[in-house]
């Protein structure tokens, strides 16, 4: 037969339970713990806005190749703007704060209207680019079309753009040589192709 024997430490009985150091700092733990996968499913959520952004801007890509070839006509000449993106707040790139802009904002409808004519200028060979109106984080994409403008410049280049996870567009366009655009900060931006094929592409 066995028998339980009491616990002793120094030769007194002690029943054990936990102190409220002990607890606290358990509940410290507990509380890094969930601020670690708090954080890391931010991340994540973020990766897959990201990806979700390249992904629409290749589509959207595509679809300006296949309106260009279907009209012969330049990005500017079938969205009928050469600043699509100056209706936002300003004609300012740099600073321009996305968030909020209602569908009713001059720069948003000028870009639901791009979309529209490109998409009618496919004759139904490209998607449904409709269905990106807005970026993940709700904000629109930015457009400047400039091939051709400025008398005729057949080499300026033309550019989309999500302002990324902060809304605010940090990048802008350098009309230096090269006529580059200087994807800046957390914004995600793809070079379109020329539609006259006079500049190289890319
Ligand atoms: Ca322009
Ligand atoms: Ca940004």
């Amino acid at each position: 037969m066995i028998v339980k024997q009491p616990y002793y430490i120094m030769g007194k009985q002690t029943s054990r339970s936990f102190t409220l150091i002990e607890l606290l700092i358990v509940v410290a733990i507990i509380g890094i713990l969930a601020a670690l996968i708090i954080v890391s499913v931010n991340v994540a959520l973020t990766n897959s806005k990201i990806a979700r952004t390249k992904q629409d801007l290749q589509t959207f890509t595509r679809a300006v190749s296949i309106a260009e070839a279907n009209t012969g006509k330049a990005l500017m000449q079938i969205t009928g703007s050469g600043c699509s993106e100056c209706g936002f707040n300003g004609s300012n790139d740099i600073g321009e704060n996305l968030n909020n802009l209602l569908d009713s904002n001059a720069g948003v409808q000028q870009w639901y209207n791009d979309l529209q004519a490109i998409q009618n200028a496919c004759n139904g060979d490209c998607n449904n680019i409709n269905t990106m109106k807005r970026d993940p984080w709700g904000n629109p994409y930015s457009l400047d079309e400039n091939e051709l403008e400025f008398s005729n410049d057949l080499c300026r280049r033309d550019f989309i753009s999500s302002a990324g996870p902060d809304g605010i567009i940090d990048s802008n366009y350098n009309g230096g040589p090269g006529y580059t655009w200087n994807c800046a900060g957390d914004d995600i931006c793809v070079e379109l192709p020329f539609a006259t094929g006079t500049c190289a592409n890319g």
